[in-house]
């Protein structure tokens, strides 16, 4: 059967119909030539092609060997060989990281620094581990999926927690054992759960566990956010304690201490670090099955005095739980101090004031500070995007649209610990004051969403809305606000952006274990301009003493402290951030790993 519309001079014809029919072509010479020489012309040319885009890329590559100054991409998105591009584009990030790695290495072996890098602390816990197991444990995981549209999105979620240890683990590789938070998670990771990252370059494995919501809003939200958060931060946020968390909370301290004992399964006297408050009671449970485990646990949030914990009905479990560990950290030594006078208080023990450990039923339990650090920002010096040095503040205040004098800024979760609402107050107070400073001056807050569906946190969201809105209403002109409220989760990119742009740096928290945004904008300013206004209430104001020191209740000391911030001269900014720096250099966040490390190293075994 002919085909219905045959092309002229070329008929297709199924020779006897249906199945089992022959298909002929019947082409006259010269046109099969044409097509043959047609067919030869376009093969020709995508070689040519794919000949040139190699090229190029051998060429790119070379420079980049040799270190010769190199465009950033090699070429456009478009060519036939993105994916090749996008593999070659990792590596050579990773070369460079490691070129400066090195650089930075050799610089402090010749000026005999003693000053803490990844690289130090490989070779460091390497050392120690011997090949051991090297297990995080923290509630919080560093690398979410989630849905965006019809794609999946790897988001690194707002965690002091998370900016503090991820950088230990890419040191240092082993396994970190997480509550799986995105709704993409379960497809981005294996069977049992696993998963290597960083995704861009894998060096550990995060292992997720996944959790019902009824496990989730009675272990998470109810007793570790409603009840322990608000227990040990002193900011007037009264404790709710409900019999139905508690028992979430046990329950799922044993389902993490059955993911740990699974990831242990086939080791010996593996390093085990325990963080935060979500997981008082997992020392002990592991130490029950694993006693050849070396366990710390690390509490980032402060501890309160004996009388303000004595109100929690299940203190005595956590305190047991948590001496089941060999070694207890808290940022300052303030908390240590606290925990020991409650245990004293509330457990029968011999506790050593002396060595600052606890003797209980044959275990003993050292009690020690380690003020956590962040990772030293490489990037200005290296030359951020390739641009060389630090951005300048025009090109800054240009990409932010800021088109003003002065720009404050603040980076939170959306927490009544932070003490927000009292640094609007403050701003408002300062306009008033200085009126000279309406117009030309902004306050920035980057506030991201927090435990939203805790009732106070949600709360918080719309009372802090409310409040700029009537003071911005109360000082707004035309064409000018004093603060831009930025609700939402913000990328490191923006908010380093923010860091480099801004005069100063408001912290106001009424209670913070150590805080570690004020120690970015100190870590961000390689320029050594702009002063950090940091609360006496948070950790971070017993190393950053050339900050400017509040308190944050004191709404007038406070509007002071921006006064002087915003007419401190050059020079003394320059003396303070300098300082700072050195202190930030000294105790990175490398140090306090290889601090903690150490010290569980060092600790014997029970006799
Ligand atoms: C606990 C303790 C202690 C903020 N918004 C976004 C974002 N962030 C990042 C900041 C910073 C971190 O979150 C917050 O650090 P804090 O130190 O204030 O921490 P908490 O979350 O309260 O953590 C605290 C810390 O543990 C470490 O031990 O310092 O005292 O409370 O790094 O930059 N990050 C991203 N998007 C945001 O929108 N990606």
């Amino acid at each position: 059967m002919p085909f219905p519309h045959p092309v002229k001079g070329c008929r297709l014809a199924l020779a006897s119909g249906g199945r089992g029919g022959k298909l002929t072509v019947d082409m006259p010479t010269n046109e099969i030539l044409l097509v043959t020489i047609s067919v030869l012309a376009t093969l020709l040319v995508a070689r040519w092609n794919l000949l040139r885009v190699a090229r190029r890329l051998v060429e790119w590559a070379h420079k980049l060997r040799t270190g010769e100054e190199t465009q950033k991409e090699p070429l456009p998105k478009t060519a036939l060989l993105w994916p090749v591009v996008q593999e070659v584009l990792q590596m050579a990030a990773n070369l460079k990281e490691a070129r400066a790695a090195a650089e930075e290495e050799a610089r402090l072996r010749l000026a005999g620094g003693s000053r803490w890098t990844p690289e130090r602390l490989k070779g460091h816990v390497r050392s120690i581990l011997h090949g051991r197991s090297f297990l995080v444990i923290a509630n919080r995981e560093p690398y979410t999926h989630i849905r965006d549209g019809g794609r999946i999105k790897c988001v690194t979620p707002a965690s002091g927690l998370v900016t503090a240890v991820e950088p230990v683990l890419r040191a240092c590789g082993g396994t970190w054992v997480a509550s799986a938070s995105g709704d993409a998670d379960r497809e981005t990771a294996d069977e049992h759960g696993r998963l290597r990252v960083p995704p861009d370059a894998p060096v550990y494995t995060l292992k997720r566990v996944w959790l019902t919501e009824e496990e989730e809003e009675g272990y998470y939200y109810g007793f570790s956010n409603e009840g322990l958060w608000p227990l040990c931060h002193i900011a007037h946020t009264r404790p709710v304690f409900r019999v139905e968390d508690w028992k979430q909370y046990c329950s799922v301290n044993g389902k993490f201490a059955e993911a740990a004992l699974q990831e242990l399964a086939g080791t010996e006297n593996p390093f085990v670090l325990i963080q935060d408050y979500h997981f008082a009671l997992l020392p002990r449970l592991i130490r029950e099955r694993r006693p050849d485990a070396k366990i710390a646990i690390f509490w980032h949030i402060p501890w309160p005095n004996p009388e303000a914990f004595g109100i929690c009905p299940w203190g005595r479990e956590l305190l047991l739980g948590m001496l089941g560990a060999d070694l207890i950290g808290f940022h300052i030594q303030a908390h240590c101090n606290n925990f020991l006078d409650t245990v004293d208080r509330l457990l029968e023990s011999r506790i050593d004031w002396e060595q600052f450990a606890v003797n209980r039923a044959e275990h003993k339990t050292t009690i020690k500070p380690f003020p956590i650090g962040i990772a030293p920002n490489r990037e200005p010096a290296e030359g951020k995007n390739g641009v060389g040095g630090p951005i300048p503040r025009e090109q800054v205040l240009n990409r932010l649209k800021l088109q003003v004098k002065w720009v404050g800024v603040g980076v939170d979760r959306i927490d009544y610990t932070k003490g927000i609402a009292e640094r609007f107050l403050a701003i408002e107070r300062f306009l008033e004051k200085y009126p000279e400073y309406r117009e030309n001056f902004v306050f920035a807050e980057l506030a991201a969403p927090s435990r939203t569906s805790i009732k106070r946190y949600h709360d918080l969201g719309a009372e802090l809305e409310l409040e700029v809105e009537r003071i911005n209403q109360r000082f707004q002109t035309r064409n000018w606000k004093p603060i831009l409220f930025l609700k939402e989760h913000h990328n490191r990119e923006e908010i380093d952006l923010f860091y480099q742009g801004a005069d100063f740096c408001l912290i106001t928290s009424l209670h913070d274990g150590m805080n570690l945004v004020g120690k970015e904008f100190v870590g961000s300013r390689s320029d050594e301009h702009g002063t950090l206004i940091l609360s006496r209430f948070a950790g971070a104001s017993r190393e950053l003493r050339d900050a400017l020191l509040v308190n944050p209740y004191d709404i007038d000391e406070v509007a002071e402290a921006i006064h002087d911030a915003v007419t401190m001269s050059t020079d003394e900014q320059k003396a303070r951030m300098s300082r700072m720096r050195a202190v930030l250099d000294e105790h990175n966040v490398y140090r306090w790993a290889a601090d903690i490390t150490t010290e569980l190293d060092q600790i014997r075994p029970d006799s």
